[in-house]
This record gives C-alpha cells, sequence and structure tokens, in this order.
C-alpha cells in the first residue's frame, strides 16, 4: 500500500468527524474520493451517467469522477501535501488534490446543479475559489470575504448551478501566495448544453504553474517572486510533458490557463490558430483573428482552436525563451566572444575546477553531462531524432499524423519526413563574401579585471 492512500485512509475517520458540519441538511454524505498518484496523462473520461459530453483531455493529469445523487453532480477534492514527479529525474514536494498537483480537472455541463465537498487534509487552512464560474456569491471562496476558512481536518460544500460554459480553474483564496507557489490549482471545464456546439475531435487543457525549487532540493521557495527556475505545464516541464498527440485534420482545442505571476505567449509553429473562448466566454466569431502566438496573461484563460492539416512534430512553447529552460542560475556571467582559454587561466587561478563555458553560446549545455545534485533536471535538455533538442520547461510537441484513431493520445513517436523534405547541409563551395559598409575598425585589446571573493580588484594586466 502505497504512502498517500495509507495517509488518506488514516484520515477518514477526521473526515466523517466533519461531516456533521456539512451544510444545512442538504448533503448527507460524502462522495468517495479518488486518489491518483500517476503523472502520465490520463484518457478522457466519458461520463457514465448524467447528461452527454465530449470530455477534455488533460496533459499530465486526469479528470475527477463524479456522481448523481438525487439531481445532483457530486464531486469530492481533498486539499492535501504531494509527491509530484515534474519530469523523470525530478520530484518535488507540493501541495495539491487528490494525489497530484494539479489536481484533477472537473467537468460538468451547463445546467447541471454541482456539488463539490473540498476535505483539508493541509496543515492549514484553506478554500477554494472556482475562477471565473457565475455563482452565488457564498460559493466564491474567498476565506473571510464570503466563507469562513476550511481548517485541517474539516469538508466544506460548494454548490451551484453551472450557468456558463467554458474553461475555468479553481484554486485557494487562502494564503494564496503560498498554497500557489506549492502547486494548489486545476482546471474546471463546463461544457455547452448541446453538445454539437462548438465540438472539436480533440480538446487538451492544461493549468501553467511556476516553481523555484533549488537544485538538490524539493520544496518550492514559496516567496519567490518573480524569478522563479521551473515554468511549468500542469506541473510538469519538457521533456517531461505529454506530445499533443492529433489525427491528421483533426479540429483541436487547446485550453490553457495562468495560474503563474508572469504573463506566457504561447506559440505554435505550423498551422494558425484562433482564440475561441476566454474564461470570459466563448469569443463572437467576428472577433477571431488568426495568429500564431498569443498571450495568456496572469489569472487568465485561452482556449485556441486549429485544423490539424499539416503532419509532423510541430513545436508548441511558451516564446519566453527563459521559459523553456530548466533551473538555473541567472546570475552566471556572458561569456560570448571571450577567449576561453584566456579566461581558463586567469580564472583557474581563483577557482581550481572552473571549466569555461559558453564563449561560443550555451548550446553546448544541450548535449553536455555535467555532474548535478540529486533531484536536479539539466537546464536545456529533451533530444529529438536529430539530437539535442535545447529546450526545458514551458514545450512540448503537437504530434499530427495520419491515421490515428478518435482517442488515441498515446505517442506516436518522432515524425517521419518524406524524402526530401527536411533541411540539408549545402556541400559546394560557398562563394567569397562581399562586404558592405565602412571596413571594421581595429580590433581592441580586451583585459580581464579579476575579483577575489570578498576582496576589491587587485589583479589586473
Ligand atoms: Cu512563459
Amino acid at each position: 500500500m502505497n504512502r498517500s492512500r495509507r495517509n488518506f485512509i488514516g484520515t477518514s475517520a477526521l473526515m466523517l468527524a466533519g461531516a456533521s458540519l456539512i451544510s444545512r441538511g442538504k448533503a448527507s454524505e460524502i462522495p468517495e474520493a479518488v486518489i491518483q498518484e500517476s503523472p502520465a496523462m490520463q484518457p478522457p473520461l466519458h461520463p457514465k451517467e448524467g447528461r452527454e459530453y465530449n470530455p477534455v483531455a488533460t496533459l499530465n493529469g486526469w479528470t475527477l469522477p463524479f456522481r448523481i445523487k438525487n439531481g445532483w453532480k457530486e464531486f469530492h477534492l481533498v486539499a492535501e501535501p504531494v509527491v509530484r514527479e515534474i519530469a523523470p529525474g525530478m520530484t518535488a514536494h507540493l501541495w495539491g488534490y487528490n494525489g497530484q498537483s494539479p489536481g484533477p480537472t472537473i467537468e460538468c455541463v451547463e445546467g447541471d446543479q454541482v456539488r463539490i465537498f473540498v476535505t483539508n487534509k493541509l496543515p492549514e487552512h484553506t478554500t477554494v475559489h472556482w475562477h471565473g464560474v457565475m455563482l452565488p456569491n457564498g460559493m466564491d471562496g474567498v476565506g473571510g470575504l464570503t466563507q469562513p476558512h476550511i481548517k485541517p481536518g474539516k469538508t466544506f460544500v460548494y454548490e451551484f448551478v453551472a450557468k456558463r460554459s467554458g474553461t475555468f480553474m479553481y484554486h485557494p483564496h487562502a494564503d494564496e501566495m503560498v498554497q500557489m507557489a506549492m502547486g494548489m490549482m486545476g482546471s474546471l471545464v463546463i461544457h455547452p448544453a448541446d453538445p454539437e456546439f462548438m465540438r472539436v475531435d480533440r480538446d487538451f487543457v492544461f493549468v501553467m504553474a511556476s516553481y523555484d525549487i533549488d537544485p538538490g532540493s524539493y520544496v518550492p521557495k514559496v516567496m519567490t517572486m518573480t524569478d522563479f527556475n521551473l515554468w511549468a505545464w500542469n506541473s510538469r516541464v519538457f521533456p517531461g510533458i505529454d506530445p499533443l498527440v492529433c489525427g491528421l485534420n483533426d479540429r483541436v482545442r487547446v485550453r490553457i490557463g495562468n495560474l503563474t505571476m508572469t504573463n506566457h505567449p504561447i506559440h505554435k509553429h505550423g498551422a494558425p490558430f484562433t482564440v475561441t473562448c476566454t474564461d470570459g466566454g466563448w469569443t463572437p466569431e467576428t472577433a477571431r483573428i488568426p495568429e500564431v502566438t498569443t498571450d495568456v496573461p496572469v489569472g487568465a484563460m485561452r482556449a485556441m482552436e486549429f485544423i490539424a492539416d499539416e503532419p509532423g512534430d510541430w513545436a508548441f512553447h511558451c516564446h519566453k525563451s527563459h521559459h523553456t529552460m530548466n533551473a538555473m542560475g541567472h546570475d552566471v556571467k556572458t561569456f560570448i566572444g571571450v577567449n576561453k582559454e584566456t579566461a581558463r587561466k586567469v580564472i583557474k587561478k581563483l577557482v581550481p575546477d572552473y571549466m569555461p563555458m559558453g564563449s561560443g553560446g550555451m548550446a553546448e549545455m544541450g548535449e553536455m553531462e555535467m555532474p548535478m545534485p540529486d533531484n536536479t533536471l539539466p537546464m536545456m535538455t529533451g533530444f529529438g531524432q536529430f539530437g539535442p533538442m535545447e529546450m526545458g520547461g514551458m514545450f512540448s510537441v503537437v504530434k499530427v499524423r495520419e491515421g490515428i484513431a478518435r482517442g488515441d493520445y498515446k505517442d506516436p513517436g518522432p515524425y517521419k519526413h518524406p524524402e526530401g523534405t527536411v533541411a540539408y547541409e549545402f556541400k559546394g563551395a560557398p562563394p567569397p563574401a562581399v562586404r558592405k559598409g565602412p571596413p571594421p575598425a581595429a580590433k581592441t585589446k580586451i583585459e580581464f579585471n579579476v575579483t577575489k571573493p570578498g576582496g576589491p580588484a587587485k589583479h589586473q594586466h
């Protein structure tokens, strides 16, 4: 029996003790809480009861099962400490819901009566705010303002009618800075009452989170404001993020929520997309602009749609280049243009095992296997069929293939390019360079000014 399930059973008595506090005679018993411990993408969950809808696929995540009781669609969220694999080779000790961070995706249908039980197994109080959902004010989950906090060991009930279809998020509105820095968030999808409205063939969803986890450690630094070192989709970083697998000519929707501390311009290679929905509602058709990059602001959701009409492995990533890197120090000096040998001789006097790097750029980091602390991911990583990809963080691949069955999301492997369609090396002799403009200025001698730690600059050449 694994750790968190044992943990869960151990506290179920506590939960039952809390049951008498549960609201106002409506909710009588708590539905079973389902726990998921795998970070692998689980197949979309088709509804066994209730109204029909086309379920979403949660990237590196899963959907929370529900039950129907006396006309209510009932879910059970458990806020608790979790262990999340960020990518193979690194796990983080986070807070999340039902065994994972982010929590499971919650799906319901416009018009549903939704009842969500929230049990708090954290060491401090919490609440859940249903971001973007139209509901009675007292169900909005703002601790202190619209409800008392949910104390550790207690269960609260949220009830609302799902009024407006779209993509929403959930997260605490209690010690929010800490609880979100620890990974407490999830997606909430309200499907249209008419399953044919805005119907797509593949419908992906994920939330963006950022973490600051020192190399070699497991717990995020919760006081970090902007300088995070892990930029994650559903608490995963590349190469740990699943590909978005699509059949040729599928209509595809990708719903992306942003609960980090900065905006993310999400860029798709290949076919352009249009933003069809925000957390404010479906975008009017006349306002849909074809784009290849769209900014997802902080605290917002964007759903983009495209036709996967060109087979291949199409990169899909945040366009802030620091967000497609894993843990790194930002106070590293730039060495581009520096003569490695001269620099090495000078610096070795201070740091005997100094390894000069980056004088011709930093691509060499992509293939190098440097010794690293345990539980640390390389800064630039991921291998494709042609070599190192030099990516990390918010990066994945939209894999478009002919003949992929509906509902099949498994990685089809690298794309086999038709002969003659891959960029190739020119083998002929290059023509002489033609220089335009005035001749370059005479080269200046570069001086090294080395400062020993703790002392003023003395050592000048
Ligand atoms: Cu970004």
